[in-house]
């Protein structure tokens, strides 16, 4: 039986977390922070197929991360219809050839160069699942009302972050594409307008040769501070 306790008229649940040791706290941060240190973004995808289930559960693994108010100002459509991810594609590349070929700066494309990117999207119909996250920048009660959603930027943040580790976890890769502006998205996937898109995420298996950029992470010094 779930333990619970009424406060200021509202039900509370006892949370009950296994502990550990403080060697084993410092394995499992360690074993944790170098497992999380594999996750690459992948362009090249596999055309493989991925059971259904699968982005179920790492869209519900999105949507346990903590957000302004637990409103959960999100909503994830996910695209596997050939037809629809064809719309998309061509719609992505051909704001995105305006970007490379206008709208970025110099210094931009200078920044990227080590990625080697350019305005050619075919990952979007390649891989099985494309999820597209949408913030919720209000939401509407059942009389069409508005409700206010809070820090939804970082809400939205927070569960991508909380995605992109499921994916990893589940032996998947991704890539975290922000075509812009990627208004389009809304008017293909007929987003009422409480809705705004915020990632593009092509899901599948890795190619069978695939290779991403050498890159070096920041050292502890670079990242943080510490006040002792
Ligand atoms: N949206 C473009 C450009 C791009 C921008 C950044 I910042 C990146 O880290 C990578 C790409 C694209 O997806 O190609």
């Amino acid at each position: 039986m779930e333990k619970t306790k009424t406060i200021g008229g509202y039900d509370f649940i006892a949370y009950t977390k296994e502990t550990y040791e403080e060697d084993i706290v410092i394995q499992r941060s360690k074993e944790f922070y170098h497992w999380m240190d594999q996750r690459r973004t992948v362009r090249e995808f596999s055309d493989k197929p991925i059971p259904k289930e699968v982005i179920e559960n790492i869209i519900l693994t999105a949507s346990s991360a903590p957000s302004g108010a637990h409103k959960q100002p999100w909503t994830f459509c996910v695209i596997s219809s050939a037809e629809l991810k064809k719309k998309i594609r061509g719609a992505a590349e051909a704001e995105e050839y305006e970007s490379y070929n206008s709208r970025m700066s110099q210094e931009w494309l200078e920044d990227l160069k080590q990625f080697q990117t350019d305005w050619h999207k075919p990952f979007i119909e390649i891989a099985p699942y494309v999820v597209i996250v949408f913030k919720k920048a209000y939401d509407l009660d059942a009389d069409g009302n508005k409700q206010n959603n809070y820090y939804v930027n970082e809400s939205v943040g927070l569960a991508t972050g909380f995605l992109l580790a499921a994916i990893h976890h589940a032996g998947l890769v991704a890539l975290t594409h922000t075509p812009s502006p990627m208004n389009f998205l809304s008017k293909l996937l007929e987003r009422p307008a409480n809705e705004r898109p915020c990632f593009l995420i092509p899901i599948g298996y890795p190619a069978e040769e695939t290779y991403v950029p050498k890159l070096k992470r920041k050292v502890i010094d670079e990242i943080a501070v510490f006040y002792d």
